[in-house]
């Protein structure tokens, strides 16, 4: 079984995704996400330029030495670009697998070791109403997981919080990067986030109840000082996790945070290869995997990763924003169905544009998710419906603190 014919596809339904689609010589398609959040071009470039001649006759039944092959011949390792075309490969390949076998990935993976997947979805507010309103919106749509992010008083929009007026004057979801030639300016006060972020979870804990899964995003934004007394000060709370609390190049942040808190931690969004959690695993500084399946390198070294977490007694919790598109999402449900230790899957949901370009057999009843059954990952690209939809320039936004200093965002 030859790899025929590669094309890479970009298309902005709702927002940009770079799609790589591949035909074997025996007529079977299989296609891979590639989709860097505001960094789009250069992925899809990566791989016409420099992967796609590559791929051409390759024997499409193996993956490993694809893998192998693309991560190894370039020399330059790593990197979000990177991993992110050698990850559309390796979707495409067992896309593919999965078709010419009959089966679902998942099954190819070892079968289900679940009935079906937990998600969380996102709940957000500029006031306590407005993130109250929203928490029983998603518990409405079947949520029973919740993840709490709200505005800050004194900042005029914060990561995570829906419906922040954009320049344009369109709904602001926070999560799409922003179509315009230049990235927004938000603003930063890490002291005041620390005081409010308390209060909020005390009221939605008494308006709520102690049984709710609740999470929260930290960002990227904290220093290690500032993190470990956030975890402590949220410990009444007893949430699921606090996400990405530092910036997280720096794994031996993570040993000051555990120290002194123990309130889970979860980390990894921005990360792209097993290295970037050597330290954070075998320490057991962390207990949640928050890599995504597309920024990673594909399922293959997901699966590697997420088995080496287990024997650490570290859980799953595969990135799932819309940046993410219904391809790399299935990807994720094939692997979070059959790994032993899963923990949560992240899911928000695409937009009505965006599921016509990508016909998706996913389903999400009563909370959980389940992959499907349909041969190979389950999604199909819709050529015709994607090519109404020519890239945007988008950027995601970046944070300034009061005195002018660019901070993380
Ligand atoms: O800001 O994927 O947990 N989810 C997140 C996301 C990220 C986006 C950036 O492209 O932090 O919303
Ligand atoms: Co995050």
């Amino acid at each position: 079984m030859r790899i025929e014919n590669a094309e890479v596809i970009v298309t902005s339904p709702d927002r940009n995704f770079v799609t790589l689609r591949l035909t074997t010589s025996d007529g079977h398609v299989g296609i891979g996400d590639a989709t860097l959040n505001g960094r789009e071009m250069a992925v899809a470039a990566y791989l016409s330029e420099h992967v796609v001649p590559l791929l051409i006759n390759r024997d499409a039944h193996r993956i490993e030495d694809t893998w192998q092959f693309l991560y190894r011949s370039a020399y330059w390792r790593r990197g979000p670009v990177t991993m992110a075309a050698i990850a559309a490969v390796d979707m495409a390949l067992w896309d593919i697998k999965g078709k010419a076998a009959g089966m679902p990935v998942y099954q190819l993976l070892g079968g289900a070791s679940r009935n079906g997947i937990r998600a969380y979805g996102h709940a957000s507010g500029r006031d306590l109403p407005e993130l109250f309103d929203s928490i029983r919106k998603h518990q409405d749509l079947g949520y029973q997981a919740i993840r709490v992010q709200t505005a800050v008083p004194g900042l005029k929009s914060v990561y995570g919080v829906a419906a922040q007026a954009q320049s344009s004057g369109k709904r602001y979801d926070y999560e799409p990067a922003q179509r315009a030639a230049l990235p927004a300016e938000e603003d930063w006060d890490t002291r005041a986030y620390l005081k409010h972020l308390p209060t909020v979870f005390e009221a939605v804990r008494s308006e709520f109840g102690e049984d709710l899964p609740l999470l929260h995003d930290g960002h990227h934004r904290m220093t290690p000082i500032q993190a470990a007394k956030l975890g402590k000060a949220l410990e009444p709370y007893d949430l699921f996790w606090l996400e990405d609390c530092t910036p997280a190049e720096n794994q031996e942040a993570l040993r000051l945070v555990r120290q002194h808190t123990t309130t889970p931690l979860a980390i990894g969004e921005v990360f792209n290869t097993v290295w970037d959690y050597q330290t954070l695993i075998t320490e057991q500084l962390i207990d949640y995997v928050r890599s995504a399946v597309t920024h990673t390198g594909g399922i293959s070294p997901m699966k590697k990763i997420l088995d080496f977490a287990a024997q650490y007694q570290i859980k799953s919790g595969i990135h799932g924003p819309t940046d993410i598109s219904p391809v790399g999402m299935a990807a994720a449900l094939h692997l979070d169905l059959s790994i032993h230790n899963f923990g949560i899957q992240e899911y928000m949901q695409h937009g009505d544009a965006t599921n016509l370009v990508f016909e998706q057999s996913f389903t999400f009843v009563d909370g959980y998710l389940h992959p499907g059954d349909k041969p190979g990952l389950g999604v199909e690209l819709n050529v015709d419906e994607a090519g109404k939809y020519p890239y945007q320039t988008a950027y995601l936004p970046y944070n300034r603190l009061h005195d002018g200093t660019v901070h993380d965002w």
